[in-house]
């Protein structure tokens, strides 16, 4: 979390450029997402840029979510493993105690992985911040039980869920904008 939060009106006089520097990675390594979301400012508070993300993510065909899934990493996968997410995975998959799990459970995770990938095409994601390890073993096992689309459309949430939290991590919550205090 950075340490000192962006008010909104801050956010909303951002050029093309610092919007993409700031909220370029709220969707894992798809810039292409903030690039789309910058002309629906001026946001009105936090919510509105949650929307604005959310709102540009479900419109994308099946395809395109797919496509935004296969960009996060693997939880407890390898990129982890040898300390290679990005910040923001890091702090995530360490919150739902990935870093702390026993050999056995490792297995476990990197086997139902693998069985997701090969089934589907794209990893398996859910939103780690509100899950605990258990919670996303179990997720996992009855995901893979899914069909293609369900689970297109199940990650896609998950990743809106993602990026919500990491824009409230970056924007401070409490300051409002008005069409006249831009
Ligand atoms: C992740 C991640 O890196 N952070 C999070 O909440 N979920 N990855 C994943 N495959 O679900």
């Amino acid at each position: 979390m950075p340490s000192t939060q962006i008010p909104l009106k801050k956010v909303n006089k951002m050029t093309y450029e610092e919007f993409i520097r700031c909220f370029g990675n709220v969707v894992e390594h798809c810039s292409l997402c903030a690039a789309a979301v910058w002309r629906e400012r001026p946001f009105h508070d936090v919510q509105h840029i949650a929307s604005s993300f959310g709102d540009f993510i479900d419109r994308l065909p099946t395809s395109g979510k797919e496509g935004i899934l296969r960009l996060h990493p693997d939880l407890a996968g390898r990129l982890a493993q040898s300390g290679q997410l990005t910040s923001e995975s890091t702090r995530e998959q360490r919150s739902a105690g990935l870093d702390k799990m026993s050999e056995e459970e490792r297995q476990r995770m990197s086997v139902l992985n693998k069985r997701y990938k090969d089934k589907f095409g794209f990893p398996f994601v859910i939103c780690a911040r509100e899950n605990k390890k258990d919670a996303i073993l179990k997720g996992l096992e009855e995901r893979l039980e899914n069909s293609q689309l369900t689970e297109a459309i199940t990650g896609a949430n998950e990743v809106k869920k993602i990026c919500r939290l990491r824009i409230l991590d970056l924007v401070n919550s409490d300051s409002q904008s008005t069409q006249s205090s831009l």
